[in-house]
């Protein structure tokens, strides 16, 4: 069983602003598959191909065929311990911040409610050209789907290349710029900008604190490395925090 330092209990107990930075690793306790590292779907295809501009515009039935797949994966799996534990902390922490690059939505589903969607979300499709949210049924087997303007409806996710929603970058940013209290959960800190959000917190004063399988890009310029499964780790330390109030 994982050793969660009691400093780390005092610090939690103390902090006035704790954020939670979370990736693809969060959720892969829940059946999600993960990008990087084995079974990871970027194994099988090049990110470039389908999560890009270029590749839906040079394929568009095949990303759709692809954000299908990742929907009906999606839609079978439910939130992990790790997605509840996280939530549970937000209650009795009030004024925490999720940040989340994730597209499942299962923090949402979790219960959490303080959360900036750093790369969208896969239940949400919006039109290509003019942005408008698209709610019909999507069925690509029939007619590719179009807005009225005419232009190619998508999925509502940030591809390779895009620019993050402005409002939600920023305010991730300035979450981690004061922050007392920063945890990386569950990601390989490859893909910018989120990478860069626990290095602006440690920069800025946070005690920075990742919770992964194994050792990352970050772990060097993390203060305490967790080594584990989040869906063990995060509700061992809200079983800590329990024990003493
Ligand atoms: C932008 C949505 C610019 C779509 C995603 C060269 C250098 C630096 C940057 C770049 C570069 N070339 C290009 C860039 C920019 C690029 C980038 O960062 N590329 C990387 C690959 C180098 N970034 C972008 O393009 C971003 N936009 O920069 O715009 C710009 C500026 C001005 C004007 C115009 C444009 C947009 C990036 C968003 C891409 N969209 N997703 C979709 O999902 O289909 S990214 C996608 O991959 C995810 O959303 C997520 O963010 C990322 C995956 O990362 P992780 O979440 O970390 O997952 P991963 O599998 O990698 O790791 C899992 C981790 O969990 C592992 O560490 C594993 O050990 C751990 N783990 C596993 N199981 C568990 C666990 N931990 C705990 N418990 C477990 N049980
Ligand atoms: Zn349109």
């Amino acid at each position: 069983m994982i050793e969660i330092p009691s400093d780390l209990i005092e610090r939690i107990r103390n902090a006035q602003r704790p954020v939670f930075s979370t990736g693809a690793g969060v959720s892969a306790e829940s059946g999600v598959p993960t990008f990087r590292g084995e079974g990871g779907i970027w194994n099988k295809m090049r990110p470039e191909e389908l999560a890009s501009v270029d590749g839906f515009m040079q394929n568009p039935t095949l990303v759709w065929e692809w954000y299908q797949h990742r929907r009906n994966l999606m839609s079978g799996v439910d939130p992990n311990p790790g997605h509840h534990a996280i939530a549970e902390f937000e209650k009795r922490f009030p004024g925490t911040i999720l940040i989340t690059q994730n597209i499942d939505g299962l923090h949402d589903r979790a219960g959490s409610s303080n959360i900036l969607e750093l790369h969208g979300n896969i239940a949400r499709n919006k039109c290509f050209d003019c942005g408008r949210p698209y709610t019909e049924e999507i069925n690509i087997e029939d007619d590719f789907p179009h807005c009225d303007c005419g232009g190619k409806i998508r999925p509502d996710v940030v591809w390779f290349g895009e620019m993050l929603p402005q409002n939600i970058i920023s305010r991730a940013f300035r979450a981690a710029e004061e922050a007392d209290l920063f945890f990386a959960v569950g990601t390989s800190a490859v893909v910018q900008p989120a990478a860069s959000l626990p290095v602006i917190a440690g920069r800025a004063g946070a005690y920075v604190v990742e919770i992964n399988l194994d050792q990352t890009a970050l772990t060097s310029a993390a203060d305490l490395f967790l080594q584990g499964k989040s869906g063990d780790v995060l509700p061992r330390i809200m079983d800590e925090l329990n024990q003493i109030d």
